[in-house]
């Protein structure tokens, strides 16, 4: 009889594939199992080929009983029902202390259910994160765990062998937290990914359209923005994209339509944002720039209908990409202070503790996001735990102090050209605002008492005492409590 395995895993898509080879490659004996059984005789006779501590089987109960006790099951099946389904299948093979993985993309809420349902029933459950795409799993990706603290300890030493590593060797890969908060920092993560993907998509708009440079200047470009403060991949992705060519020696990139899917995790992050009342504004408008380039046929009406100006940007071309890098860099701080501000409010909202440093460490490589910033940040958090906003830190303050001079001006040449730059743009309206003393809320304050007597604070009296005042003298003194306007 064969040794029994340490790990299952069911789900031999791409993503499932990769994990179990990369399993496998650090030493580890794993069963493999899919709803369509015939994908596990494809996947051993291919990929797994000759890898004698990959195990096929063809049944759930047989799955089960192939591995060590406590048992270790990692579902990568598709988001959703498909999850509560195996979740069902397996639990009447289970044993109490058994362990039960979900590294799918499921929504946070949905993982911090099953961790309480699961733990009634002495069923131990992880909702993990895994980022870095298929070339990610296979050779180490970033791995986000959260759920049951008890069942850290029975994956710690695989998922931190499987992961991706820093310089210093020390994995991408660390608990993040009680309930559904593993899933939940992968969501930010995918936030933060739509954000930096728009902003560089704006600032080619700018190279591009604005500029009129070709793609081998833009590919020099990015090559050179790769080299310093902006050093990430997805830049160098950026870079590589301008650079490749058909056959006909167009760029293909000329040839895509201009047209961005989205499968939801940026409209999560947006939808919670709002929820818990955070202002997230890059990445909302990351995903909002989406839902208007799928609008192409009516874009294409409208492009001849409504009047716009020549997108045309003036002056030392030198300056001027210098001037958009800064804009580039200083969104992106932006945009990762958003992001984190997030994180902070969900950890008080949903009682997690979250340790930002190490959320910054398991983005630093394997993941999409990956990038030398991802360092700065660490060490900001590593500094200072209790830092209250990403921008307050020295180090991101006098980095935004020294960009903000080109930021101001790249937003200004692109509004007078007419380019669209919505999340550079957001981002600078959201830097204006947050270090504004004072904000024109007063009146809003005023106008929601004038017409629906929602009262307001005072300067000039203790906040928390509230005011209501006859704003034309005929509506009466009473102030609104029982209706909203
Ligand atoms: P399949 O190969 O049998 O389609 C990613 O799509 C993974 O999720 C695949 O392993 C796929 O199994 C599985 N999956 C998708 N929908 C499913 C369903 N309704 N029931 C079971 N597995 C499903």
């Amino acid at each position: 009889m064969n040794p029994k395995c340490d790990i299952a895993l069911i789900g031999l898509a791409v993503m499932g594939q990769n994990l179990v080879l990369n399993m496998s490659d650090h030493g580890y004996r794993v069963a493999v199992y899919n709803r369509t059984v015939s994908k596990v005789d494809q996947f051993l006779n291919s990929s797994a080929k000759g890898k004698n501590n990959i195990c096929g089987t063809y049944s759930i109960e047989e799955l089960v009983n192939s591995l060590t006790s406590p048992r270790k099951i990692v579902l990568m099946v598709k988001a959703g029902e498909v999850v509560d389904n195996f979740i069902n299948l397996l639990l009447p093979h289970l044993d109490e202390g058994d362990l039960i993985i979900d590294g799918g993309n499921s929504l946070f809420s949905d993982t911090t259910r099953r961790v309480e349902e699961l733990a009634s029933q002495g069923i131990l459950f992880i909702g993990t994160g895994v980022s870095g795409g298929e070339e990610g799993a296979r050779n180490g990706p970033s791995i986000m765990p959260g759920g049951n603290s008890e069942a850290w300890p029975l994956v710690k030493e695989i998922f931190q062998a499987i992961s991706a590593k820093v310089d210093d060797g020390t994995p991408c890969c660390d608990w993040v937290g009680d309930g559904g908060s593993g899933h939940y920092v992968k969501m930010v993560h995918n936030g933060i990914e739509y954000g930096d993907l728009q902003m560089i998509s704006e600032a080619y708009d700018l190279l591009y359209s604005g500029l009129k440079l070709n793609h081998d200047e833009m590919y020099t470009i990015f090559d050179e923005w790769n080299r310093g403060e902006l050093d990430s991949y997805l830049i160098e992705i950026t870079r590589d994209i301008m650079g490749y060519k058909e056959e006909d020696g167009k760029p293909l990139l000329t040839k895509i339509l201009d047209r961005a899917g989205q499968k939801g995790s940026g409209k999560w992050t947006g939808i919670n944002s709002l929820e818990l009342g955070v202002p997230v504004t890059l990445i909302s408008e990351a995903v909002y720039a989406r839902s208007l380039s799928s609008l192409k046929e009516e874009r294409l009406e409208a492009s001849k209908i409504l009047a716009g100006v020549e997108r045309v940007v003036d002056g030392n071309r030198e300056e001027i990409i210098e001037d958009l890098r800064q804009a580039l860099y200083a969104s992106k701080i932006v945009s990762y202070a958003q992001g984190y501000m997030l994180l902070r409010e969900a950890a008080q909202e949903y009682n997690w503790h979250l340790n930002y440093g190490s959320i910054a460490q398991m983005w630093r490589e394997g993941c999409i996001i990956r990038s030398v910033f991802l360092e700065k940040i660490k060490e900001a958090y590593e500094a200072n735990s209790g830092l209250k906003n990403l921008l307050l830190d020295d180090f991101f303050a006098s980095a935004l102090k020294e960009s903000q001079g080109g930021w101001r001006r790249t937003v200004g040449r692109a509004v007078a050209a007419g380019i669209p730059m919505p999340a550079i743009s957001a981002a600078l309206a959201f830097y204006d605002g947050y270090r504004s003393a004072t904000l024109p809320a007063n009146l809003i304050q005023a106008q929601r008492d004038y017409f629906g007597a929602h009262t307001y604070e005072r300067t000039d009296r203790p906040a928390g005492q509230f005011f209501h005042t006859n704003w034309t003298g005929e509506g009466g003194d009473v102030a609104s409590t029982t209706y909203e306007v």
